[in-house]
């Protein structure tokens, strides 16, 4: 992966309940990411923030237990059209969070640029809820059910319609918080799920392997890397910390896997909020990761 990449912040916070996380792309800013990518030898742009909605909604009885559903359905749409621009410049989306609810629009942009796009959904969480099974009502626990056409049919619908992904085409690692109708889609479906069981008997090189095998049928792997996928001692900043993930030298190794496996078309890290951070510690984290996706290298 040598292309022009294109960043693109979104600061989205109304996916989910707690103010801070829509800073999340000055933070990731501040942490020096364009710099760090340019060392590398890479052309970046930064494409500034789409405008988002910053007032939460007002709740309608159709949308229950969706909360902000307008807000988010039209940030979908927007950055989706961003997303499937950027790619059709030839350049690499690269896209800063805001919550999770985002990659609702990354993948239904993305994913227009493929036949068969997979995804790797690096998260502590399944984000398959939709809103019956959700104990929330917080969007950003919902995107990749969405993505998997599963979910109010506006949502589902954006860009495109219909689901963007099928089963076959997902990879989640480090999950250790799934709710019930979450396990239930799971089993059913017979997704790929490396839970931090699987990451700590097979360990995190052996995952991304599988992951790389798993996903060779696909023209395209776009990468959603929510930042609680790693342990709260390393990312302290979300807003939806669980213990025991994975640490920030595993999250290496993963991204430095990926860049030499050289699958990943698109990419996003969401859910840093820096009101939660200790001195920027997840921004910072991010950008290092983000580092060795783009294949920096230690000698
Ligand atoms: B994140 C949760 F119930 N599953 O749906 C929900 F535990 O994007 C959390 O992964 C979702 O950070 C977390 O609200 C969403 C909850
Ligand atoms: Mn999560
Ligand atoms: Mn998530
Ligand atoms: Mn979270």
């Amino acid at each position: 992966m040598k292309q022009k990449i294109t960043m693109l912040g979104v600061p989205m916070d109304l996916g989910q309940s707690r103010r801070g996380v829509d800073m999340g792309p000055s933070a990731i800013r501040y942490a020096g990411i364009v710099e760090r990518l340019r060392k590398s030898g890479y052309e970046i742009e930064d494409a500034g923030n789409i405008e988002v909605s910053k007032s939460p909604g007002v709740k309608t009885p159709e949308e229950e237990n969706l909360t902000n559903f307008a807000e988010v359905r039209d940030t979908s749409e927007k950055l989706a059209g961003r997303v499937s621009n950027i790619l059709s410049n030839a350049h690499f989306p690269l896209i800063l969070g805001g919550d999770h609810s985002i990659a609702i629009g990354s993948i239904a942009g993305a994913s227009a640029h493929f036949e068969k796009m997979g995804v790797i959904w690096y998260d502590a969480h399944g984000d398959l809820n939709t809103a019956e099974t959700s104990p929330s009502g917080n969007i950003h626990g919902m995107p990749l059910a969405v993505s998997l056409g599963r979910g109010h049919e506006s949502l589902v619908n954006t860009y495109k319609a219909g689901a963007k992904i099928q089963p076959d085409q997902v990879v989640i690692i480090g999950a250790r918080d799934l709710d019930a109708g979450e396990k239930s889609y799971i089993s059913e479906t017979g997704m790929l799920v490396f839970t931090m069981h699987e990451v700590d008997r097979l360990g995190l090189a052996e995952v991304m392997n599988r992951t790389i095998q798993h996903l060779k049928h696909c023209d395209g792997v776009h990468l959603s890397l929510d930042l609680d996928g790693l342990d709260p001692h390393d990312a302290p900043g979300v807003g939806t910390p669980v213990p025991g993930g994975m640490s920030y030298r595993e999250s290496h190794l993963a991204m430095e896997i990926l860049a030499e496996a050289d699958i990943i078309t698109s990419a996003e890290f969401v859910e840093v909020n820096p009101i939660l951070d200790e001195r920027n510690k997840t921004a910072e984290a991010a950008v290092a990761l983000m580092g060795s996706l783009f294949g920096e290298k230690l000698k």
